[in-house]
Order: structure tokens, then C-alpha cells, then sequence
């Protein structure tokens, strides 16, 4: 297939506004320069048997491209780097690249009481939310990881001038930390700025906001 000739690839998704899963799953897409067909599906009891038809995991994000079907937002990132190499979504340094995939594991496999404390939610913003002290370490780890980063990569994306994959999975928890109005460092802050302000980010809360659908409880990230 020529380099040029569109590629036909599907996203299932659930809620713009609550999913940060599809969101990282979406963002991925974005930086691999993959415009997909986006299938949206409600996350609840009452869809499950169809979301169970198209992912096997029953959870979303999953992609469909060149034959394969990916489910799971760290196996998806590395397919879309494998198949769109040209893309650069991992840093070209091995060292900054075996980081990258250290911290976006630990982003993917950790953070359960930031992610039950704090859950996202794009269409509201609590001035004076009261931050569960379980989660304070989550969020100062986060706030070391992202400093860190910025400092040896120069920023203003984790790994330096462009967005990597690294970026797409903590992508929703810069917004949580704006919906929820988290106290950062000036740094963190700065970088919460850039991710907002990324274009595929924009789009992304631009359509969350038009969602027709509220949840009016949501404990837990979905
Ligand atoms: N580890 C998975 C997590 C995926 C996940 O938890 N997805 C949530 C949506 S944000 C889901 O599909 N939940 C469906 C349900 O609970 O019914 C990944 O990286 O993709």
C-alpha cells in the first residue's frame, strides 16, 4: 500500500465527557495521523452485549486497522507505532523512549484513587472540591513524573517540542485536574496549558460539551 493511500481504520468509544480511555485511545489515533471512523457506544448494562460483539475485553477504547483488531490503550499505541513508524509517537532516543514507556505503564496500570477521587468529566468545573487525602500521593507523583520530564526534555510536551504517546495517556488527567481545580506547581500548570490547548484536545472537549447525556453520579472512572 502506498504510503499516501488513506487508511481505513474504526474506534469504538464510549462517552467523550466521562471516558478517559477512549479519549487516550482517540488521541493515539490523532498522533499516528490516523483519521478514523469513530463508533460510539454507550457503557451501560443495556449495551454491554453489543460493546461485547466489537471488543472482546468489553471495554473500549478498541481499533480496527489493516486487518487487526486492538483492544487496550498501551496495545494500541504500540500497533499504531509499529504500523505508522513515520508518525515518531515514542521519543527517537532509546533512553527517553524505554522512560516513555515506563511512565505511560505506570499511568495505565495505577492511580486507582485519583482516578475513584477525582473521575473526569468535561462539561463541569468544581472551584472548591474536596481532594480525598487518599489521592494526594497519587497527585504528587503524577506532579514529580510530569516535572521531571519537562525538566530533562526541555517541554512543553512531556518528551519535548511534540505530543507523544505519553502525552495522549495523561492527557485526561490534566483535565480532571482542571475540572477539579488541583492546586499544581507552576510547571505542571504550564503543562495542563499546553494539553489543553493542543488542537486534538480541542476537538475532543469541543464535542464532549456537545453530548446531549449527563451523568448526575460517577464515582469511578469509566
Ligand atoms: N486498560 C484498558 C481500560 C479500558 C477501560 O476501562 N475502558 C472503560 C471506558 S473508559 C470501559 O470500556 N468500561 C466499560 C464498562 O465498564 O462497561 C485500556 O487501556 O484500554
Amino acid at each position: 500500500m502506498n504510503a499516501k493511500t488513506p487508511v481505513e481504520a474504526q474506534l469504538t468509544i464510549s462517552s467523550k465527557t466521562y471516558s478517559a480511555w477512549s479519549l487516550r485511545g482517540w488521541l493515539l489515533c490523532k498522533l499516528a495521523g490516523l483519521d478514523v471512523i469513530e463508533q460510539q457506544v454507550p457503557n451501560d448494562a443495556a449495551n454491554r452485549a453489543e460493546l461485547l460483539l466489537l471488543s472482546p475485553s468489553v471495554l473500549v477504547p478498541r481499533l480496527t486497522c489493516r486487518g487487526a483488531s486492538v483492544w487496550d490503550t498501551l496495545a494500541i499505541a504500540e500497533f499504531l507505532n509499529e504500523q505508522f513508524p513515520e508518525a515518531q509517537m515514542l521519543p527517537a532516543d532509546p533512553i527517553a523512549r524505554a522512560h516513555s514507556r515506563s511512565i505511560s505503564g505506570e499511568i495505565h496500570s495505577g492511580f486507582s484513587n485519583l482516578r475513584s477521587a477525582l473521575p473526569m468529566n468535561l462539561k463541569v468545573r468544581h472551584e472548591k472540591f474536596p481532594v480525598f487525602s487518599g489521592a494526594r500521593p497519587d497527585i504528587e507523583r503524577i506532579e514529580t513524573i510530569w516535572a521531571d520530564c519537562l525538566e530533562r526534555y526541555g517541554g512543553p510536551f512531556l518528551f519535548g517540542a511534540r505530543p507523544t504517546v505519553a502525552d495522549a495517556m495523561y492527557a485526561p488527567v490534566t483535565t480532571r485536574f482542571v475540572t477539579y481545580a488541583v492546586a499544581l506547581s507552576a510547571p505542571c500548570e504550564a503543562y495542563c496549558r499546553t494539553i489543553a490547548e493542543w488542537a486534538p484536545m480541542r476537538e475532543w472537549i469541543a464535542a464532549a460539551k456537545a453530548e446531549p447525556e449527563e451523568m448526575e453520579e460517577l464515582d469511578v472512572e469509566f
